[in-house]
């Protein structure tokens, strides 16, 4: 592993923290470009009363002098406003004040089996951390590694397909894939399907309306890739792996395919397989003539990409907290009771498809630097133009 990132923070602790290790020296990177993101991530119908607390903006504290990567860890910190309502709950030392425990555990979060395991006496030991607000900073870090791959015209989006049973069939057929994100960030739910918008937003408008949830599904897309990132000989050098790693680890997300995914199990060899072609006029060097008429490996063959775009689809479960709350039982007393409240978004589909774009940036951007690695930009540059020749 060449890049390799740590975070730590609570949702509602002071702040949250992000160290980068292996970007290469000299790439150009802003607070500004990394906030743009952050701002994306917070977007998204169906989320909750915090997000108008928090305007998330990140602290860049080292690894960057005059707008450029130096080489060195790049540390990177997202405060959380809320903090300051949570002084006391939260308080690093101990307190005198009688703060409430956290006892129910509310089905589907890690409040229960992490409280066990840990051998805490509060669930808030562990929700405070399991809560999906990490995923701010993972947004930060993430978007250095999409800078990074924007120096190299590899490009990321994301967009949503489906909102619990409601699904749009829009084809991505006669659409610029690098401007899916200019569509997709006007909407308020990140679809591209006019049509199917509205349906969505009044399924999560139904939800809320009953102290209910819902999940969904996110499609990501990386497009501009070489051939050869990732590697069949060994099972952790597998792209298709990584991927699969990097999503699974995004709180919430239950389910992952690439291109054709699970409908590849009722597809023959025939009609799943992408034919290969060859076009000596091909302008894509990228793609040393070769192309595809379709994608349905997804982008990657064997673990290494194809040069056909990275297709990945993330299923999210139905948040876990629910105004209108499931049965449970107190870990402490052992009695039956309804699961613990606490505010919460309806839904959190658009966000997890912004921080799904991130994650597959850290991938991508690994992969990159093990196959054109080098101390810095202009050198991968060079190396690139000398392989061109
Ligand atoms: C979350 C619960 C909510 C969400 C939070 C994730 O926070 P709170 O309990 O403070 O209302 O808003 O997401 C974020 C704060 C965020 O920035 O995405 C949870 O339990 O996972």
């Amino acid at each position: 592993m060449i890049i390799r990132y740590l975070t730590s923070g609570e949702s509602h602790g002071k702040a949250l923290t992000g160290i980068l290790e292996g970007m290469p020296a000299g790439l150009e990177l802003s607070e500004e470009y990394i906030n743009r993101q952050l701002k994306r991530r917070q977007l998204g119908y169906g989320r909750s009363e915090r997000m108008k607390i928090e305007s998330d903006r990140v602290k860049i504290l080292s690894g960057v002098r005059f707008g450029k990567t130096l080489g060195s860890p790049i540390t990177f910190v997202v405060e959380n406003k809320d903090w300051e309502n949570w002084k006391e709950t939260m308080s690093i030392s101990p307190t005198e004040s009688d703060i409430e425990k956290v006892t129910i555990p509310r089905p589907g979060h890690a409040d229960f089996a992490g409280t066990i395991k840990y051998r805490h006496n509060d669930i808030r030991n562990v929700l405070e951390r399991s809560s999906a607000r990490e995923t701010a900073v993972r947004v930060a870090v993430g978007s250095a590694a999409r800078r990074l791959l924007e120096e190299f015209e590899i490009f990321i989006v994301s967009h949503v397909i489906q909102i619990k049973d409601v699904r749009s069939t829009l084809s991505l057929q006669n659409i610029d894939l690098k401007e899916i994100n200019v569509l997709a960030d006007k909407s308020p739910i990140r679809c591209l399907d006019k049509k199917t918008e509205l349906r969505m937003m009044n399924v999560i408008d139904g939800a809320k309306a009953n102290g209910d949830s819902v999940g969904g599904v996110a499609e990501i897309i990386a497009s501009g890739l070489p051939i050869g990132l990732g590697s069949h000989v060994h099972w952790d050098r597998r792209m298709d792996g990584q991927i699969a790693h990097a999503m699974m680890s995004i709180p919430a997300i239950k389910g992952i395919e690439i291109g054709a995914g699970f409908q590849s199990a009722s597809l023959s060899g025939s009609q799943m397989h992408d034919e290969i072609f060859y076009d000596d006029k091909s302008k894509d060097s990228r793609k040393m003539g070769f192309y595809r008429k379709t994608n349905n490996a997804g982008g990657i063959e064997g673990g290494i990409t194809s040069g056909e775009p990275i297709v990945v689809r993330i299923a999210m479960k139905p948040i876990p907290t629910l105004t209108i709350p499931l049965n449970s039982v107190d870990i402490f007393t052992k009695s039956p009771a309804k699961a613990h409240k606490e505010r919460s978004d309806t839904c959190a589909v658009p966000s997890a498809a912004v921080i799904a774009e991130s994650v597959l940036a850290l991938v991508i951007a690994n992969a990159f630097l093990e196959k054109y690695g080098c101390d810095s930009i202009d050198e991968i540059k060079s190396l690139l133009l000398l392989k061109k020749k």
